[in-house]
């Protein structure tokens, strides 16, 4: 029934061309008689006419699906198929769609759809997989109530909302709270579960359960705890209870992604839910707890409220975002957990802010949505959340979101109805606040400031850079958190939120008895490149004693960015004066060591270029990377006679635990163990790998030799040691793609790449190893263009097998714009060379399009 002839080139969608479904939906019946390479999908859709609809035709999405038969109203019929999906003709009233599909999860790489990961059956739906599955209305505007049907002999067999019967080879279930088809999920395999209880507020008992393969039991006590404790806090926070009898969480070995929140039914990538000491370091176990928080929160804000179009993505993406950063924030140390953010933010979003693939939180047009699951669209979207709560105060945010549950349950909205909801419960007008939404680009802020007889004013300049197809800039409304503090860092003017809404503005203070310090920007109060170069330098101040730990935290990064781009550029050595604050700093144990061990984070040589950049000078990869090699081997050798000591006093004696307090001590020793490594030819690293007794403390030794040069006895260990654990054998990858010279880097990832555990269908392995490789600045960056041409030959080979992972790794390009031209001319030649690939996906020709200056 194939039309081969509508085949059609890439299509780009527009929001401005959104139309309501044609048809709506009632109930869904889905059968699946699961089969590796023949799996048949019988559905049984009850249609509806849409009032609202203009266009009355009627048309099923379809990508691959081999249509058996169809019938209408119980009456076969033969619709027409084309490679997009089916189209028919059926009357103006409601109607019942039967049809029966087979399709091939063996044969499945690209991991969308239905797939095989293990001999496991699974799926991964959001943004438009279920059109792999069967012929459907497959647009997130249209929701159903769907019963499931799975017929196989794998033991265990589940998809969405309640079980309802089950039988030998067979499993029923039925999801009462009606849905779109990207929520939809199922799994068959052979499997346990690691199972517990929940009581809701309002006295739901549900059951929970973690299910793994065998092997992985022991993984998965800390991902349980984590789901009730973010069951609890959205009880607690945003008094949203569960709503169904079942919550599933799946681990699945291939995934493009961290986790999806299927209603009823999260399936994880088992590196966002598989935890023991052994196994995983303490920052993948405060990632399991953020991704688990995040899917499980999706409930409400995704779930229960879905967005009507992919274009308002950040709906549900930037809220669930924030929620899970609220969470974090208050299982954790609040003031760590946001600097974490800021410089994730800083590394992804401004990067992508700043390059050719700048889009706006709620972008208007995509050829590929899975090519905006990006770091604007989520995280800076939890940004715009986080400045719309400060500006209208913790609790109009409270009864705001209360309103937007009350109103919205069951909807599927935009960013207008979102807006709209503020607007009705605060009466402020958020008119220019949208821009947020609609503007791509961080905006700059300039401060300057005037004292004269106690009168102390800030004045403000913002300017948003050009970006593609976007050169004007309305100014926007930033929300800038302020306080002044005298010379010795106490607070003489408490905190307030100035609202910068022009393109120049100034704030005030009367009776100012000295020229204070001002603390500008608190908790990064939003989203922008804040200049403060024109105010007196007041840093090393700000660092030992702002009452604000973020913009403590900043002084001890400006000074760090300042004094490496000063040695890289013309080799001015660091001040001692800084050198001395430093050792200040890290010895300072009135302070948090997670705190600490922070601020003695040397800045990487990425966000090193960004700021020689922005200083209008052009970064060189491998200046700066030796710059940090000399900066380390200085303050190792500034800070000697501390180093054993601190080492020593902050080794955790108690049993493992993945907190906060402990994981805080074993950061600040290992940041500790990185310098000793410079000073005793790696004898203390050794020791600490050989006495290991958690992957923290054995990752970060083996981390400080590999560095050293000194490792490969140790990786042969660790190899050996742990080469059943797949999830370990991704850190062997990794850290030897991440962490070798830049000079080898390219011959180690690619030999590597011919490792008898590389494979390139699994996407954890093949990020651990190129991704790694990409993320090593200095070594991709290689003057040879040895590095291009590495990750260029495995994206065209990996984009005939998983498009959508692919598409993601492109951006490792997209900072082209920032190199000297040599290196220019070699990023754009790689692209060209991906885009020349005879068939290359419609995921990564819209990517490498989009980065490659206009022909
Ligand atoms: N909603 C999913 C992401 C789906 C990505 C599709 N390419 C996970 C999340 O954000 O929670
Ligand atoms: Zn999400």
């Amino acid at each position: 029934m194939k039309d081969a002839s509508a085949a059609t080139a890439p299509e780009t969608i527009y929001l401005a061309d959104y139309q309501p479904p044609a048809y709506l939906l009632e109930t869904v019946h889905l059968t699946f008689k699961l089969s590796p390479s023949a799996t048949r999908v019988i559905s049984k859709i009850a249609f509806r006419p849409n009032p609202e609809a203009t266009d009355k035709r009627f048309f099923l999405h379809g990508e691959g699906p081999d249509l058996k038969w169809a019938k209408l109203d119980g009456a076969p019929v033969t619709p027409v198929v084309t490679d997009k999906g089916l189209t028919l003709e059926v009357p103006d009233a409601p109607f019942v769609f039967e049809a029966e599909v087979e399709i091939d999860p063996a044969a499945n790489t690209a991991l969308e759809g239905l797939y095989l990961s293990n001999g496991m059956f699974c799926t991964q739906c959001e943004a438009e997989g279920f059109r792999r599955i069967t012929y459907y209305p497959d647009r997130p505007d249209v929701m159903g109530v769907f019963t499931v049907r799975v017929e196989s002999d794998l033991p265990v067999l589940l998809s969405n909302g309640n079980p309802v019967a089950q039988g030998d080879g067979w499993a029923e279930w039925h999801d009462p709270w009606p849905k779109p088809a990207y929520l939809f999920a199922l799994v068959a395999g052979d499997l346990v579960a690691h199972s517990d209880s929940f009581t809701t507020m309002d006295g739901r008992d549900v059951a929970l359960n973690i299910y793994v393969r065998a092997a992985d039991i022991d993984k998965c006590a800390f991902g349980m705890e984590a789901l009730k404790a973010s069951m609890t806090w959205d009880e607690q926070v945003y008094g949203r209870a569960y709503d169904l009898d079942i919550f599933n969480i799946v681990a699945v070995d291939d995934f493009n992604m961290g986790a999806m929140e299927n209603k009823g039914l999260n399936i994880f990538n088992s590196s966002a839910v598989l935890a023991s000491p052994e196994t995983a370091t303490d920052a993948n176990f405060e990632r399991i707890e953020a991704i688990i928080a995040h899917e499980y929160f999706h409930n409400w804000t995704g779930n229960r409220i879905t967005c009507r179009d992919w274009f308002q993505l950040c709906l549900k993406e930037g809220l669930t975002v924030f929620r899970d950063q609220q969470f974090t924030a208050d299982m954790r140390s609040a003031a760590v957990a946001r600097i974490n953010d800021v410089q994730a933010l800083r590394a992804r979003q401004f990067r992508e802010d700043a390059g050719p693939l700048a889009h706006p939180v709620r972008p208007e047009s995509f050829v590929e949505i899975n090519n905006f699951y990006t770091a604007t669209v989520y995280e800076k979207g939890a940004e715009v959340i986080r400045m719309l709560k400060l500006m209208v105060g913790d609790d109009a945010y409270a009864k705001s979101l209360d309103l937007y549950f009350a109103r919205h349950d069951g909807q599927a909205c935009t960013i207008e109805d979102w807006l709209t909801v503020f607007e009705d419960s605060t009466g402020r007008d958020l008119a220019q606040f949208k821009l947020w939404y609609q503007s791509a680009g961080t905006p700059h802020v300039t401060v300057h400031d005037s004292y004269e007889d106690g009168s102390y004013t800030l004045h403000f300049d913002q300017q948003t850079p050009a970006t593609p197809g976007e050169v004007d800039k309305a100014p926007r409304v930033i929300p800038i958190a302020v306080a002044l503090l005298d010379r010795h860092g106490k607070t003489i003017a408490p905190e307030q939120i100035f609202e910068l809404t022009k393109t120049q503005d100034s704030l005030r203070f009367e009776g100012v008895a000295a020229k204070p310090i001002p603390s500008v920007l608190r908790g990064f109060s939003a989203p922008v490149v804040l200049d403060r170069s024109a105010l007196d330098d007041t840093r090393l101040v700000q660092m030992a004693h702002d009452s604000d730990p973020f913009n403590a935290w900043e002084a001890a990064r400006e000074l760090a960015l300042e004094t490496l781009s000063a040695m890289a550029l013309d080799g001015t050595p660091p001040a001692t004066a800084y050198l001395d604050a430093w050792r200040q700093m890290i010895r300072n144990e009135d302070t948090d060591p997670a705190f600490r061990a922070l601020c003695a984070g040397v800045p990487s040589v990425m966000e090193l270029a960004g700021h020689i950049k922005t200083q209008g000078q052009t970064p060189d990869p491998s200046a700066i990377d030796d710059a940090c090699e000399t900066f380390a081997q200085m303050l190792a050798e500034h800070c000697q006679d501390s180093l054993p000591r601190l080492y020593a006093d902050h080794q955790v004696s108690a049993a493992y635990q993945p907190d906060a307090t402990q994981a805080g001590h074993r950061a600040l020793a290992n940041r500790v163990l990185g310098l000793i490594t410079r000073l005793d030819s790696g004898a203390q690293a050794q020791a600490q790998f050989d006495g290991a007794t958690n992957m923290t403390q054995q990752l970060a030794a083996l981390g400080a030799l590999v560095r050293a040069g000194k490792g490969d006895a140790a990786l042969d260990a660790f190899y050996t040691q742990w080469q059943h654990e797949r999830l370990v054998i991704d850190k062997w990858f990794g850290l030897q793609a991440s962490l070798s010279p830049a000079d080898t880097a390219a011959q180690v990832t690619s030999d590597l790449t011919q490792h008898a555990d590389f494979t390139a269908k699994n996407p954890n392995r093949f990020r651990a190893t190129l991704g790694s490789f990409a993320a090593n600045t200095a070594a991709f960056h290689h003057a040879s263009g040895s590095g291009y041409d590495l990750l260029a030959d495995w994206l065209i080979t990996l984009d005939g097998i998983n498009p959508q992972t692919t598409a993601r790794m492109t951006s490792a390009f997209e900072t082209w714009p920032m190199w000297d031209a040599d290196r220019q001319a070699k990023m754009q030649a790689a692209l060209r060379r991906i885009l020349a690939k005879d068939g290359l996906s419609r995921d990564v020709t819209e990517m490498v399009t989009r980065i490659l200056p206009d022909p």
